[in-house]
């Protein structure tokens, strides 16, 4: 695969910014990312939910991760460019060095398995979001309910409801006067103000069951990157015209180093159906490294691409790190050169096929056999409108 990891600016990328050396401005300055706070009880899994998804750690090595010491800000380069900040339990909101007001998302990580702490917890949670919404009423909250995986389903499915019934009730007994200080200008006595705080966060808190050991944990940090994603109106609908004119099923748009789904035609969608092609596109990557030398290799044996990245992909010397502007996957393009691709029959009548679309992303359609086989070509064609839009939009945000 030629272009896995050819990054904007030759910055590397799911990796602490405190070991970051690329010399570009632009590494270094971090106001274009959307930043994601991650906060939660000691030992819940806040670092594993990190990790696992964003630095591909293997689910096998969680138990080895030590106590969070200090906040640990991940860089990682998506769709957007996203900075999401691991915190240690003891974290308070008065030890940030930002405004609250720069985040776009705050994760809180509950363990499933304490119910003797999930009372504390939710309240630390509830605290936690009414001081960013009245610092930013337009913040996302999410909660992952970690380490479902270890409950019997019975038992998962009534605490999950049970920690959802509680929030829900946190929200509505908050005493939102003590935090008058907090937002002068609010009129706390007035009982609307009150109700439209809860009746907002009420509404605006999204909950995920997770686990590192299968792909809920990428199924919910899907759902906390659209919500970061101003553009995915519209590259659903891209997906939804190319879907349709291809006579496909599905279509999915993952960010290929994570395996998370960024946005999907929507149509027909299940969380099963997203599931399968989660899962589907993990273990094609493991083989991913095969694809490399198909589409590094010029015809004529000559292999410049090698000479600019090392093994990983990263930009290791010449122009793109001399260079301050941000640039585009499409800088460093070669228009003659094939894309990653390939394709699955899963039943006599399904298959899967899978392009690499950006050096971020690949595309994954799911459609009948008989219409891979007789409409591949027009497939591909529509394909290049569909990547010509994708690219559009993100050159215009
Ligand atoms: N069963 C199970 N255990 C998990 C999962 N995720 C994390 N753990 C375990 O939970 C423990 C804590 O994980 P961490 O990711 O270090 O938790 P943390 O919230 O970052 O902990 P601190 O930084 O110490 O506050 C480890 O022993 C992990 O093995 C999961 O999905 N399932
Ligand atoms: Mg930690």
């Amino acid at each position: 695969m030629a272009t896995n990891g050819t990054k904007q600016a030759g910055t590397p990328s799911g990796e602490s910014s405190k070991a970051r050396t690329t010399p570009s401005t632009r590494a270094n300055d971090d106001s274009h990312r959307q930043k994601i706070l991650v906060v939660g009880w000691r030992k819940a899994g806040k670092t594993s939910c990190i990790k696992t998804v964003f630095q591909q750690v293997p689910a096998r090595e969680v138990p080895y991760f030590g106590v969070t010491q200090k906040i640990e800000k991940i860089n990682y380069d998506s769709i957007v460019p996203l900075q999401i900040w691991d915190t240690p339990s003891n974290f308070e909101l008065d030890q940030l060095e930002v405004p609250l007001s720069t985040f776009s998302t705050i994760v809180y990580v509950l363990d499933m398995q304490q119910d003797d702490s999930y009372h504390e917890s939710i309240l630390k949670f509830v605290h936690l979001m009414v001081r960013a919404y009245l610092v930013n009423p337009n913040l996302r909250f999410s909660m992952f309910i970690h380490k479902a995986e270890v409950l019997s389903e019975d038992y998962r499915g009534e605490n999950y409801a049970e920690i959802q019934r509680a929030t829900s009730e946190e929200i509505e007994d908050f005493p939102y006067k003590t935090l008058h200080s907090y937002a002068p200008n609010l009129d706390f006595e007035d009982p609307s103000t009150i109700s439209l705080i809860i009746n907002q966060l009420i509404s605006e808190v999204k909950f995920s069951m997770t686990s590192v050991h299968d792909v809920s944990l990428r199924d919910a940090w899907s759902r906390v990157i659209q919500g970061s994603m101003e553009m995915l109106a519209a590259v659903e609908s891209l997906l939804l015209d190319f879907t349709s004119h291809s006579s496909a099923d599905n279509s999915f748009l993952f960010d290929i180093r994570s395996g998370v789904i960024l946005a999907t035609d929507n149509r027909h969608r299940t969380d099963d159906l997203s599931e399968q092609v989660t899962e589907y596109l993990s273990s094609f990557l493991q083989f991913r490294e095969l694809y490399k030398p198909l589409t590094s290799q010029k015809p004529n044996g000559v292999n410049d691409k090698d000479e600019r990245q090392d093994t990983n992909g990263a930009e290791v010397d010449g122009e793109a790190d001399e260079d301050d502007e941000p640039r585009g996957w499409w800088d460093e393009e070669d228009p003659e050169e094939p894309w990653m691709t390939q394709s699955t029959r899963l039943l006599p009548n399904t298959t899967l096929a899978l392009w690499q679309f950006t050096p971020y992303l690949a595309l994954v359609v799911l459609l009948r056999t008989e219409t891979w086989q007789t409409r591949r070509g027009t497939i591909e064609y529509n394909l290049t409108f569909l990547r010509q839009g994708v690219r559009e939009i993100l050159q215009v945000i």
